[in-house]
């Protein structure tokens, strides 16, 4: 075990930081959109169809110049290249991390510091899925009787499913004639809920698991092959109905799944930045491989951006050094995501792995204890709906929660006064967070509404709102698919950046495999209706609790 400390808290920005944070921690947003005329034009970025919004945040030009000194003194600029040239910065699995060749240019060669061109192989996989999915939609692939297919089902769970998930229900607008389902937990009332809505003669089910052999899936899978068997199909129909993407060839094959439908991908595409790759086969089913490539040319254009813009109009550097001044100076807990937009629903639950899967860590990439916070919780829904349930707190709460609202310029709908309203609520809420409501304020208003003095005093303290809280605003023109692999790719650099900065291995996930081997003892524990002698006291006497019960049913 190590016992040398981690370097950031030693670096001259850091220093200085902590000391421009006792400067400007008391002052009001409010002052500093006074004494800076232009702030919404010096703290915003127009980049395509994006625009980030930054000047709602507790800052000053020093702050930035300061976390940016930060972000030079950790070396950011020379990890990205580390990044995307290909070299093992995943050092704890010793990995490549190159998610971000899964989507650059198809056409020409990308090659890493080993000397391999990883193309050739991107390549025929991306052709193996437009053939694909071409082929279900065109009806040219059926299920065993001939019939189309109507129905697919991914089964596959954390990086297998929450970013096909939230993408495929992103982009339902350009969806095709064609139903697509996600299971994940091994829960049966997952499968059992989405298995009574199916035909098996028009169900295609994918099987996503990078190692194929995560227990949920392969739970689910065995499940849902009993289903299409029991439904009178003979064995020989299996490979038509059942295929698989995955690295783990022999294990898929082993399951039955015939090798040509197997979709493979590689051990440098980490399981939450896998949507990219042949785990993003159900976007492809659901909305067409063009659009499929269109969300991959958007993520592609955002990691030009992200490789070559200078460190202070990089956006997700920014939005990242953001995160690291309210984490570790203002000593924020949480950070909130706020998609003024339908359609990005999950997009908060899908920050939430790719976020505190790849920085909640206690540990240096060298294996020494930090001595600072590392990644913040992520949560959030859509507004309107948060405005009515959790934004109380964020007005008038006691904590600093830094919050993204994102939203599109256009609606894709445009039905009535509906974008409107939406937009109105999106630019005022962030506008009440900043601005509050002082008490000079609140007692006129109420002064106005013809209350007598006691009243007013015995009211006004809870009429106060003390504003001040750091928003980000992101615009998008319009959901497209090249517009959503973006902002994914934006989120997925920003995590990274901020790990730069802690100093972590943001692409292991150690707690991750203990949840996946932890289950297996009690698993066979209940296998009887015999106590157990063995565990701590609460969990032995929760199992025993469990046997009895459930053996009385
Ligand atoms: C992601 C994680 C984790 C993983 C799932 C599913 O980065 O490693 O969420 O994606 O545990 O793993 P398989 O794809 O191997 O089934």
């Amino acid at each position: 075990m190590t016992i040398s400390t981690p370097r950031l808290k030693s670096l001259p920005a850091w220093q200085k930081l902590k000391q421009h944070y006792k400067e400007i921690s008391n002052v009001h947003m409010r002052e500093l959109f006074t004494s800076q005329p232009d702030r919404f034009d010096d703290f915003s970025i127009a980049w395509q169809e994006l625009l980030l919004d930054y000047s709602k945040n507790r800052i000053t030009e020093e702050t930035i110049q300061l976390l940016v000194e930060l972000a030079n003194e950790c070396g950011l600029p020379e990890a990205i290249e580390r990044m995307f040239t290909g070299e093992k910065i995943n050092n704890t699995e010793g990995r490549e991390v190159l998610h971000t060749a899964l989507r650059s240019n198809i056409n020409k060669p990308y090659n890493i510091v080993s000397g391999d061109d990883v193309m050739p192989e991107i390549r025929a996989e991306l052709e193996k899925m437009k053939d694909f999915s071409d082929a279900v939609h065109s009806g040219r692939t059926t299920g065993y009787t001939g019939k189309p297919f109507t129905s697919v089902v991914n089964i596959g769970i954390g990086g297998s499913d929450l970013g096909p998930h939230m993408v495929v229900n992103a982009l339902q607008y350009y969806q095709k004639d064609i139903d697509i389902y996600f299971v994940s937990n091994v829960d049966d009332a997952d499968i059992a809920k989405t298995l009574k809505k199916l035909d098996p003669e028009t169900t295609l089910f994918i099987i996503s698991s990078k190692t194929f052999t995560t227990w949920e899936t392969l739970t689910n899978a065995h499940t849902a092959r009993k289903w299409f068997l029991q439904s009178g199909a003979d064995s020989s129909a299996l490979s038509k109905h059942f295929i698989a993407v995955s690295s783990n060839v022999p294990e898929a094959t082993a399951f039955g799944v015939a090798e040509e439908n197997i979709f493979e991908f590689w051990d440098w595409v980490g399981g939450r930045y896998s949507l990219w790759s042949a785990i993003g086969l159900s976007i492809a089913l659901a909305v067409g491989y063009d659009k499929f490539s269109e969300l991959l040319a958007g993520a592609h254009a955002m990691d030009k951006h992200f490789r070559t813009t200078p460190l202070e109009k990089n956006i997700p550097v920014i939005l990242g050094l953001l995160g690291i001044w309210y984490d570790n100076f203002f000593g924020a807990d949480s950070q909130a995501i706020i998609p003024y937009d339908q359609y990005l629903e999950y997009l908060p639950s899908y920050l939430q792995q790719a976020d505190m899967e790849s920085n909640g860590k206690r540990v240096t990439r060298n294996g020494e204890e930090v001595d600072y916070n590392t990644g913040l919780i992520v949560w959030g829904t859509t507004g309107t709906n948060g405005q009515h349930a959790y934004f109380q707190l964020l007005h008038q709460g006691t904590r600093l929660i830094p919050a993204d609202f994102l939203a599109a310029v256009e609606s894709l709908n445009d039905i009535g006064e509906h974008h409107r309203l939406l937009i109105a609520n999106f630019l005022a809420q962030t506008e009440a967070l900043i601005r509050g409501k002082t008490v000079d304020e609140a007692r006129a208003s109420l002064e106005e509404s013809g209350l007598d003095n006691e009243a007013i005093e015995k009211i006004l303290p809870h009429k106060v709102f003390p504003g001040n809280q750091p928003t980000n605003t992101i615009f998008y023109q319009k959901l497209t698919p090249f517009n959503l692999g973006a902002l994914i790719a934006m989120y997925e650099h920003k995590i990274f950046a901020q790990g730069i900065i802690w100093d972590l291995n943001s692409f292991d996930q150690w707690g991750v495999e203990l949840g996946k081997s932890l289950a297996k003892i009690i698993y066979d524990e209940l296998d009887d209706n015999e106590p157990v002698t063995t565990h701590g006291q609460s969990t032995r006497g929760l199992i025993n609790y469990f046997k009895q019960k459930s053996s009385m049913i």
